[in-house]
């Protein structure tokens, strides 16, 4: 199919693969067929990348998630194929819109926020690098839930992208494994054998994941949990037509809906399920793979690294062991040591309330024979380390940060700072115990997404600058540094900047009904809604110089246009407060004919991977102002400077190796250290404090409380307020007259057209380093241990097109 053109191909299976044709056709039928056409030219080379993998008995990197949030696909694939230009060519030749029919494709929003993201971008770079790897993950049926706004109040939706034909997957259908729970273990020859009670067959969906240039291609294995039997004929016939059905909808709730509400005992046991599913359904087809390939079982180590990306497949540990050992009669210490030599297990947080825990209760019903190896687990890391002081169980809780810990040969943050705080904070004792353990591994975000794909008029003017090499090899960018002073390379920056900016603008009017000016200050936080993150520092301040400009309106204010975006956990309702606290004051303040010409605020509904690529490239300012030592390390805030937008922000994640990269002077630092934060949560009435200091900030305050944004509900936010004013626990208080001046230093920049330029082109020139590439490459030095295969083999594959 690759040998005729891509109109030929597209026109082809419009009329074969879809039974369509060109005068019938709808814009889902051409995006389909070019999705057809486009990943015809992908799959030899995906195919050759696994003989190649095979031939030479590579070891191969298996990332284990729960979240891949991948966004579109047939973008991602025109852009790594190189076919922008004959896409475009097919697509106008057919009297079709190419923009339209790329953006009819929904998200695969697999993913609830950076995590996810962070193993999307990992996927792209391993094939970008031609490392042979597998990501495995759930087919979820129902993705992260769909946001709308009702009087300003987030309403959630179910998300339905697998209603439509999706192009990119293809079934396996001889790739399937019965998976158990419950049960009982009994004595079975003097061995232990688990007899599961419950059983669900997981069936693998393969989809091609392309590096640049499509040189490479690894795939996402995601699992989809289906009846072992098909329905019940007997009780239909007899006429229970609902009870027939039922093992199939029991069987398939296992997949059907990412992060299920676990407030619920059922909520957290079908997590549980779903956790053990996906872990254990990957580890069987790894050692169905490692097995047909032959070697010895402890040699597994050298072929397998398996990466849990954070601890929802920790139970990876107890089940590789169980696999090793019950069915393989490994010795157990043997077991434990080989399945520790392929885990290695990254931490993406330190907030006590998302380190799991699950109940030893909850876990013996489930998963019994787990149960009693994770008691063998830990009583063999006992054993190891005489004065020890750590446990795996406790107050009736299996933890999986320790279970995780203690079964991987590595363990890693994701920012130095992050790091730092594993060591000295969670794994303190475990660190101690084992001090070579904890590396560090500060996250990375793909450039041919971020920037490539994302902003093509600021990728032109780079690569007409410094060539292309940088798309693979971002450190590049530092040959920018001489045109910093270059006054034409500084017009076209700023002129790409500009038109992206007009961009948004004109899309915002179109889909939002919202006037903006171009010229004014883009100033954007865009991300999962926490108080941590502090969303409500950044409104509160909005509301400040609301009532600054108020007061002065002929001032000479820098025009500023605040966009938020971001969805809430559908239970946690003080960060559901402030999205409607955002948009009460949005719809003041933009109505306000005193000031609306120098202050806006808007909350975009439905954030996800396609409106982040939208806003990024035409963003100004990046917000990355949470509570310094929460956040473990942010990549929206890699995105932003690659975009040159400057950060304005704390000492927090990886915004310390941001600012140390791109210098100081290019970056808007305010607000405590990680350090001075704990310091200042025990100074007693430290919100008081601080609100007494600030005028500014006690107006704000008082404006939120006597109504002026609640309409009709006068006392809507006494919880805001109340929660602001007394524990401030995320210290909004204590950083908001240092958040200010920053801000209006931030204003003093800009009105300064040439240095504005200047310090975003520097952020683009200086952020090379953020690449995921770099990322992986420091994954296979420190903790895989695998190299590429891709060298060397270039020529023997396919060249694409
Ligand atoms: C999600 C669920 C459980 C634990 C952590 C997360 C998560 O998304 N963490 C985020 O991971 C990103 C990738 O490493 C980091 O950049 C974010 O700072 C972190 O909050």
């Amino acid at each position: 199919m690759t040998d005729v053109d891509l109109r030929t191909s597209i026109l082809r299976h419009l009329t074969y693969s879809l039974g369509s044709d060109a005068d019938h056709a709808t814009q889902h039928d051409w995006r389909i067929a070019l999705s057809l056409a486009v990943r015809d030219r992908l799959i030899e080379n995906w195919h050759a990348a696994s003989r190649a993998t095979r031939a030479v008995g590579a070891k191969r990197v298996y990332y284990l998630s729960m979240e891949f949030l991948i966004g579109r696909l047939l973008e991602d694939a025109i852009v790594n194929l190189r076919l922008e230009d004959e896409a475009q060519q097919a697509l106008t030749g057919l009297g079709l819109d190419p923009v339209a029919v790329i953006q009819d494709e929904p998200d695969a929003a697999l993913g609830n926020g950076g995590l996810g993201r962070l193993a999307a971008c990992f996927m792209e770079s391993l094939s970008t690098l031609g490392v042979p790897a597998f990501g495995y993950g759930i087919r979820y049926e129902h993705g992260l839930f769909r946001q709308s706004f009702e009087e300003g109040r987030q309403i959630e939706t179910a998300e339905d992208w697998l209603t439509q034909y999706h192009a990119w997957e293809f079934e396996r259908r001889d790739v399937r494994f019965k998976m158990c729970f419950g049960g009982e273990v009994v004595e079975e020859g003097g061995k232990p054998v688990w007899h599961g009670q419950e059983a669900v067959m997981a069936q693998a969906y393969d989809t091609p994941v392309i590096g640049w240039r499509g040189r490479w291609a690894n795939t996402l294995r995601l699992w989809s949990a289906q009846p072992l039997h098909g329905f019940d004929l007997d009780r239909f016939n007899r006429g229970e037509y609902a009870a027939a059905a039922e093992p199939e909808a029991l069987a398939r709730t296992i997949s059907r809906v990412l992060y299920p509400d676990d407030t619920t005992e059922q909520g957290k046991e079908l997590r549980l399920k779903q956790e053990y599913f996906f872990t254990a359904a990957s580890l069987r087809d790894i050692l169905r793979r490692f097995e047909a390939e032959g070697g010895a079982l402890t040699d597994l180590p050298k072929r397998a690294a398996i990466q849990l990306n954070d601890t929802h497949p920790a139970i990876a540990g107890p089940e590789l062991v169980r696999l090793l050992h019950d069915e393989r009669e490994m010795p157990l210490d043997q077991a434990i040591a080989t399945a520790r030599g392929c885990l290695s297990y990254t931490n993406h947080t330190l907030m006590p309330e998302a380190l799991e825990r699950w109940s030893e209760d909850l876990m013996t019903s489930l998963l019994p024979r787990h149960m009693q190896l994770i008691e063998r687990i830990d009583a063999a890391h006992a054993a190891e380390q005489p004065s020890r002081s750590v446990s795996l169980t406790g107050d009736g809780e299996v933890r999986m940060g320790e279970l995780a810990f203690v079964m991987a040969h590595k363990v890693n943050g994701v920012s130095a700072l992050h790091t730092d705080l594993m060591k000295k904070t969670v794994f303190a004792e475990l660190h101690r115990l084992h001090p070579d353990r904890i590396v560090n591994e500060t996250n990375g975000v793909t450039p041919r997404r971020w920037l490539l794909s994302a902003n093509p008029r600021l990728s032109g003017l780079i690569t007409r600058t410094i060539g292309e090499g940088w798309v693979d090899d971002l450190e590049q960018l530092e040959r920018l540094e001489p045109s910093l002073t270059d006054p034409a390379f500084l017009d076209a920056y700023a002129a790409a900047k500009r038109a992206n900016k007009a961009d948004l603008a004109d899309w915002l009017a179109a889909e939002h009904g919202v006037q903006v000016d171009p010229d004014a200050m883009f100033d954007v936080q865009i991300k999962r809604i926490h108080e941590y993150k502090r969303q409500h520092l950044n409104i509160l301040e909005a509301i400040a110089l609301w009532r600054d400009i108020k007061a002065n309106p002929q001032g000479n204010w820098v025009p500023r246009v605040k966009i938020f975006a971001g969805k809430a956990a559908p239970g946690y309702f003080f960060a559901k407060e402030i999205i409607r606290l955002i948009n009460d004051v949005a719809a003041v303040i933009n109505s306000d004919p005193e000031t609306n010409r120098y202050l806006k605020v808007i909350f975009l509904p439905n954030y996800n991977v396609s409106l982040a690529e939208r806003l990024i490239p035409a963003s100004d300012l990046s917000e990355q102002i949470s509570t310094a030592g929460k956040e473990a390390s942010g990549t929206g805030n890699m995105k932003f400077a690659l975009n040159g937008a400057p950060t304005i922000g704390t000492l927090d994640g990886a915004n310390v190796e941001i600012r140390d990269r791109v210098g100081a002077r290019n970056f808007f630092l305010f607000g405590m250290t990680a350090d001075e934060v704990e310091a200042r949560r025990a100074v007693p009435e430290h919100a008081a404090q601080a609100i007494a200091a600030d005028p500014r900030l006690s107006g704000a305050l008082m404006e939120i409380s006597r109504g002026t944004f609640s309409r009709r509900d006068r006392h809507r936010y006494r919880g805001v307020v109340a929660n602001l004013s007394g524990a401030d626990y995320f210290l909004v208080c204590s950083d908001f007259t240092a958040y200010w001046d920053a801000q209006r230093r931030a204003d003093a920049a800009f009105a300064d057209a040439d240095a504005w330029r200047r310090m975003a082109a520097c952020n683009t020139a200086r952020s090379g380093w953020f690449s995921s590439d770099r990322t992986i490459r420091g994954y296979m030095a420190d903790i895989w241990d695998v190299v590429a295969v891709r060298s060397g083999l270039d020529e023997a594959m396919q060249p694409p097109g």
